[in-house]
């Protein structure tokens, strides 16, 4: 939906209001009159707010002059829903406080015109993830439990990398292959170990259908767009294929192909002498593509060419632990290092209002300073083999910018903290004593999002516009790979592991957590002669602004104290009732009530984090299964 342009924006500030509610009430009548109902005053019928809440905000904010909703785009809503029922409650749609509706129509500026609910936030459909699936057997070979320590860190680098592109990765062992029907006709054959393990891959594989069967030690290491990636991510394999140079690295294809495959590959009368299915089969039985570049498989013969000082150490039987233990360090670094690259501008920690927003990004800057910081690597200077001409963290430092505005660069990740507009308030008029009085009569409307999308969106936007944008940057596919959106009242907590895991899920690596030597995250090697990455337009005003200890400490203590009370305010359903007894609640339903795009805002953020976390943790649940039936469990048994 375009952003909608206010035709009178050109006028005087009061005529701009006269001419805008002129013409809103002319609307009004022409498009809805003919169907009015009980309700005489048609504007309040169309605040563009839920029907709860509207009550309980108009006895709250009664006498508000209500000139700014003027462009509400109520009116302008195609989609808007003509039953005034609020549309069903979904599956697992809420978390903590967090609520939401899944919808196409999520690019509304207002959820509740959709949801009929104050509450409810409406989503994106969240993109189907495509299952991958990779064969573990901890059985296979005599191995030590530091050893099997290592595979299972192994495991988990795959397992967070894929996910964060997008997939569904799923760890397959033996009793998938088991409930083959080819199985037993794969057993009494008496195959070489090296090709009876690629059959219990291909057996556990076709026993889940259609899908990508990957090698635990092939990651995809590209940016989210790439070519094979984004090809993956549609989940249709019709043919079975390989891919060129990645060798027995990764496969796709449907089911009835996996399984003629197989079938094939046990009729073929010399399988015993051969080492791989690829090689058992007739060379016209695969499709082979050469749009290769997304994953880097390091298997065996990649390690001896390109990482030496792992294989050396992979060759030595009492070493392997500790030649495994450096390839895990070595593939996270990769990950991370692709990352770095793909984000060549750097990293905005968004700063909008930067004069009172300092303690507020804090959260945020940790973060970014974390991720541009050079991952642990036992080879420095190494690149993927997929990405032979990367530029290693070590010669090409990522920068860290303080933008007060959000710019859509490709090149440039985001990390955006949304404050709710209590807390926004609290910080801009340094204090925490709100009243209604003050709120409604000495502060500005919106002006977190309207300072934040001054660049993008220009000045003469409604606040309730810029919301497309902004829903846009958080939620949309380019938009969620190219930014992180936080709240300012739960910032992830850098003492909780479930936190800092989650940060890993959505990175697909894990980020650096020990401080250097001083205690800052600093750069660890001194580069004289590097060059300079691309450097972004400089801003006019704020960039750079550092707050001095006291005033820092004020606001510090202000954003606690806004976050305590919006925690004792609960959710704002508690003033529906009217005459609520709870002061604080009453507050929040004010400043929300007076910032109707901010709180929108923060609402849909807080409502997609908290989707997301769920969606992890379904697929941990899901996944559980197939572990449990599978490797996992009797694995974690024989380590106890
Ligand atoms: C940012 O740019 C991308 C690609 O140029 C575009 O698809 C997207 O809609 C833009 N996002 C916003 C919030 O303007
Ligand atoms: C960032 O690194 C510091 C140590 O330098 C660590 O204490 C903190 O937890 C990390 N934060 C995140 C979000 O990873
Ligand atoms: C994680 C979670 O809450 N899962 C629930 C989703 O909804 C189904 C049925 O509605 C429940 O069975 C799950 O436990």
């Amino acid at each position: 939906m375009p952003p909608y342009w206010n035709p009178c924006s050109y006028l005087p500030r009061r005529l701009q209001i006269v001419a805008s509610l002129t013409t809103f009430i002319l609307l009004c009548f022409l498009f809805l009159g003919s169907t009015s109902r009980e309700d005489t005053d048609p504007y309040l019928d169309k605040v563009p707010f839920g029907s709860q809440i509207q009550q309980g905000a108009h006895q709250v904010v009664d006498n508000l002059p209500k000139l700014p909703n003027v462009n509400t785009p109520q009116w302008l809503n195609p989609f808007r829903a003509p039953a005034h029922t609020p549309p069903p409650e979904q599956a697992n749609s809420s978390s903590g406080e967090a609520r939401w509706y899944t919808d196409f129509k999520w690019r509304n500026p207002f959820s509740s015109s959709v949801t009929l609910d104050e509450q409810r936030a409406v989503l994106p459909p969240l993109p189907d993830r495509p299952p991958v699936y990779t064969y573990y057997d901890p059985g296979a070979g005599r191995k030590d439990e530091h050893m099997k320590q290592t595979e299972q860190d192994l495991l988990q680098i795959w397992r967070r990398a894929w996910w964060a592109q997008g997939f569904k990765p799923v760890v397959l062992g033996r009793p998938e292959a088991m409930n083959n029907p080819l199985f037993r006709q794969v057993q009494g054959l008496q195959l070489e170990p090296e090709l009876d393990l690629e059959m219990m891959r291909w057996l556990a594989w076709g026993n889940m259908g259609s899908g990508i069967l990957s090698n635990w030690l092939a990651v995809p290491m590209a940016p989210f767009d790439d070519p094979l990636l984004t090809f993956l991510r549609r989940g249709e394999y019709p043919e079975l294929t390989r891919y060129e140079g990645l060798e027995n690295g990764i496969f796709i294809g449907s089911r009835d192909a996996i399984d003629s495959a197989i079938k094939a590959a046990i009729a073929e009368p010399t399988i015993k002498t051969k080492k791989s299915v690829v090689e058992a089969l007739p060379g016209k039985a695969f499709r082979i593509d050469s749009n290769n570049g997304g994953i880097a498989f390091y298997s065996t013969g990649t390690i001896k060419e390109k990482y030496s000082a792992i294989s050396a150490k992979l060759s030595n039987p009492s070493l392997i632990g500790e030649g495994l233990a450096m390839l895990t360090e070595l593939i996270n670094s990769h990950l991370h290092t692709i990352w770095q690259n793909t984000f060549s501008s750097g990293i905005a920690v968004l700063k909008p209002l930067p004069e009172h927003s300092t303690a507020m990004i804090e959260p945020a800057l940790d973060l970014a300073r974390n991720l541009t910081q050079c991952a642990a690597s036992p080879i420095p200077a190494s690149c993927p083999p997929n990405r032979p001409r990367c530029k290693p963290c070590v010669s090409d430092r990522m920068q860290i910018h303080t933008p007060p505005v959000f710019r859509n660069t490709s090149t440039l990740f985001t990390i955006a903290t949304v404050p709710h507009p209590y807390t926004m308030t609290s910080l801009l008029h340094e204090r925490d004593d709100l009243s209604v009085r003050f709120v409604r009569r000495e502060t500005a409307r919106d002006q977190w999002i309207t300072a934040a999308t001054k660049e993008l969106l220009g000045t003469g936007l409604s606040s309730f516009s810029r919301l497309v944008s902004v829903k846009d940057a958080v939620a949309s596919d380019y938009g969620a790979a190219h930014s992180l959106w936080l709240t300012a009242e739960r910032p992830p907590d850098k003492t909780s592991e479930k936190d800092l895991e989650e940060l890993d899920f959505i990175f697909g690596f894990t980020l650096p957590r020990t401080p250097t030597e001083d205690g800052k995250s600093e750069d660890p090697v001194p580069r004289p002669n590097r060059e300079k990455p691309p450097s972004l337009p400089p801003t006019d005003f704020g960039e750079g602004m550092v707050l001095s200890g006291p005033q820092l400490e004020k606001e510090r203590s202000l954003l606690e104290r806004a976050k305590m009370l919006l925690r004792r305010a609960g959710s704002t359903r508690q003033i529906v009732g009217k005459q609520s007894s709870n002061p604080a609640a009453r507050m929040r339903g004010v400043v929300e009530a007076w910032n109707l795009a901010d709180t929108e805002a923060w609402k849909f953020v807080r409502a997609f984090n908290a989707r997301r976390r769920l969606e992890r943790r379904k697929w941990e649940e899901d996944e559980d299964d197939f572990l449990g039936k599978g490797t996992w469990d009797r694995w974690v048994d024989k380590i106890i």
